[in-house]
């Protein structure tokens, strides 16, 4: 049984957001909690540092999620894989060379704001809120919430509000890494007709993509999109249908050889089982809220065999 050795912190929380075979917390690795969704769709895992989902697993299929096994789990750290949350920068901060790229939201601590479930559905939402670190990088309050949902398939949805006195302005992503079984099968169908910029040539004009999207080298590019996207997996023989809402932006990333080799949480031959499609909001997309106002970026994943 999990709870046999159960940390009185672990225990305490299956007693007052638990439900036997639906909702579970657990200790993962580096002594992070871990929720557990499950309902007789699938299952799925949400590490509360980060306020990342880190799997999911429709019944009968393979996950769906990629992880890697050279992640790092430690406080402070962003774990390389599952879907972390960029807030409130993408990428590297504007002006700050010496803060972390894609924002603080993914290496802090998020709380359990509640969790339901019903025959359908399992559902967790955490929370964030600024705190004294944060104002000193970004001096506006906020609430950040993320909303994961388990039914017959995963839904993601993250409100951001201001909870200040003035208007603010972020860019963010839900940084999704999928699991593949070799991306030089793989394509990305959706994006054709979409502007996009290379992220591997900086200032260099946007195109227009024209063809499904192949993977045969080193790719970062930031798509103005609002539409869905579809990862064609061949090998294991589904298509991943990614649709989205409040999101301009998506990204697509396979760090290829040399980018791999580089980063010390990515083994060096990972690139070929996983691909990174990312609902975002950057650039010309970022967000500007007023104080009391909020907004949602929703991702819902679904897995179509084929
Ligand atoms: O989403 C693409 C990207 O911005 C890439 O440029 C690459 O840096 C990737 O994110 C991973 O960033 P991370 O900070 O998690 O190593």
């Amino acid at each position: 049984m999990a709870d046999d050795l159960a940390s009185p912190e672990i225990l305490k929380l299956n007693r007052q957001y638990g439900a036997f075979g639906r909702i579970a917390f657990r200790e993962g690795p580096g002594g992070f909690t871990i929720a557990v969704l499950a309902n007789q769709r699938g299952s799925c895992e949400i590490c509360l540092h980060g306020g990342q989902v880190l799997s999911y697993r429709p019944i009968g299929h393979a996950a769906v999620i990629w992880r890697s096994a050279h992640a790092v789990y430690e406080p402070g750290k962003a774990i390389r894989g599952g879907i972390p949350v960029c807030w409130p920068w993408f990428g590297p901060h504007p002006e700050r060379k010496d803060l972390p790229a894609h924002g603080f939201a993914r290496t802090m601590d998020w709380k359990i704001a509640g969790t339901e479930y019903s025959n359908e559905k399992s559902e967790l939402r955490l929370v964030l809120r600024d705190t004294p670190e944060t104002l000193a990088v970004w001096p506006h309050r906020f609430e950040l919430e993320l909303h994961v949902i388990l039914g017959d398939n995963l839904r993601v949805r993250l409100t951001a509000k201001n909870t200040g006195d003035d208007d603010f302005t972020f860019t963010e992503a839900l940084h999704g890494y999928y699991m593949v079984r070799q991306i030089a099968d793989v394509c990305v169908m959706g994006l054709e007709g979409a502007k996009f910029t290379d992220s591997l040539v900086p200032g260099s004009a946007p195109q227009t993509e024209e063809n499904p999207i192949v993977f045969r080298a080193e790719t970062d590019r930031i798509y103005s999109d609002d539409g869905e996207v579809v990862i064609s997996d061949p090998g294991i023989g589904r298509e991943l249908v990614l649709s989205k809402s409040g999101s301009g932006s998506t990204v697509v990333w396979n760090p290829w050889i040399a980018k791999s080799q580089r980063m010390s949480d990515f083994g060096d031959d990972e690139y070929l089982r996983m691909l990174c499609v990312e609902q975002a909001n950057i650039g010309d997309a970022a967000v500007t809220l007023a104080p009391g106002k909020s907004h949602t970026l929703s991702l819902s994943i679904n897995v179509d065999l084929k």
